[in-house]
């Protein structure tokens, strides 16, 4: 294989205390990140979702085949019928295809089949996995890695997204499958998650939930 042309790392060493600074308030602004059922109607400004994007594609992934696609939707009749599809598998999920011990542990964030959210959000971002690419031949291209490097660039998202001032919902109305004819998707894209975004509605409610400690988390041997 021919090696990639090397370039020097643009990379600056940041003192002790603004390390320790930005590390603090990066903590403190994400911890103050929450999933939210409850959207208001009104539009996103110009320009943002395309920076959240913009950094999501920027995460790491196997070969540096860049394995995603984030498809927005902002289109009222196309984010009813993905409501529509949505609901039509749950119902079956809450009907009976998840158990007990599921719905359980469901009870604190007050879920159900009703997926409001999915046409009141401004805008649905549906993540898809590439599992392989293709060539202008339509090749297979073999991908590396895609299960890890998606949910990295979902990460990246939301964070962008909180970051931003857009609060999210990482949503998976399972199984996504649905979503590809809907959203006409090529044969190597399957569905990995489904992001309402937008603001808060003005009396939205989230579950008191608490953090593990860092202390429940960490480990050092
Ligand atoms: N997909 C269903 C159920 C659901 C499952 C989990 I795990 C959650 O954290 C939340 C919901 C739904 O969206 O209602």
């Amino acid at each position: 294989m021919n090696s990639a042309p090397q370039i020097p790392l643009n990379f600056r060493r940041r003192t002790a205390s603004e390390m320790l600074q930005r590390a603090e308030a990066l903590a403190a602004e994400m911890s103050g990140r929450r999933s939210v059922r409850e959207f208001s109607p009104d539009p996103l400004p110009a320009g943002v979702l395309d920076a959240c994007i913009r950094m999501a594609g920027s995460a790491p992934s196997g070969a540096h085949q860049q394995p995603w696609t984030f498809v927005v939707v902002t289109e009222p009749d196309l984010k009813r019928q993905i409501r529509a599809a949505a609901e039509e598998e749950e119902r079956l999920n809450y009907g009976g295809r998840m158990n007990e011990e599921w719905i359980d542990a469901l009870r604190p964030f007050q879920t159900d089949a009703n997926k409001e959210f999915l046409e009141t959000a401004p805008a649905l971002i549906i993540l898809f996995r590439q599992a392989h690419g293709l060539d202008a031949e339509g090749n297979k291209i073999q991908h590396y890695y895609t299960n890890e490097s998606i949910g990295i660039a979902l990460g990246f998202l939301i964070s962008a997204l909180h970051q931003a001032g857009i609060a999210s919902l990482t949503h998976t109305p399972s199984p996504l499958k649905f979503l590809e004819p809907l959203l006409s998707r090529p044969s190597n894209e399957r569905a990995y998650m489904l992001l309402p975004v937008g603001y808060p509605s003005a009396d939205c409610q989230v579950p008191d939930l608490e953090r593990k400690a860092l202390d429940e988390i960490r480990v050092d041997r």
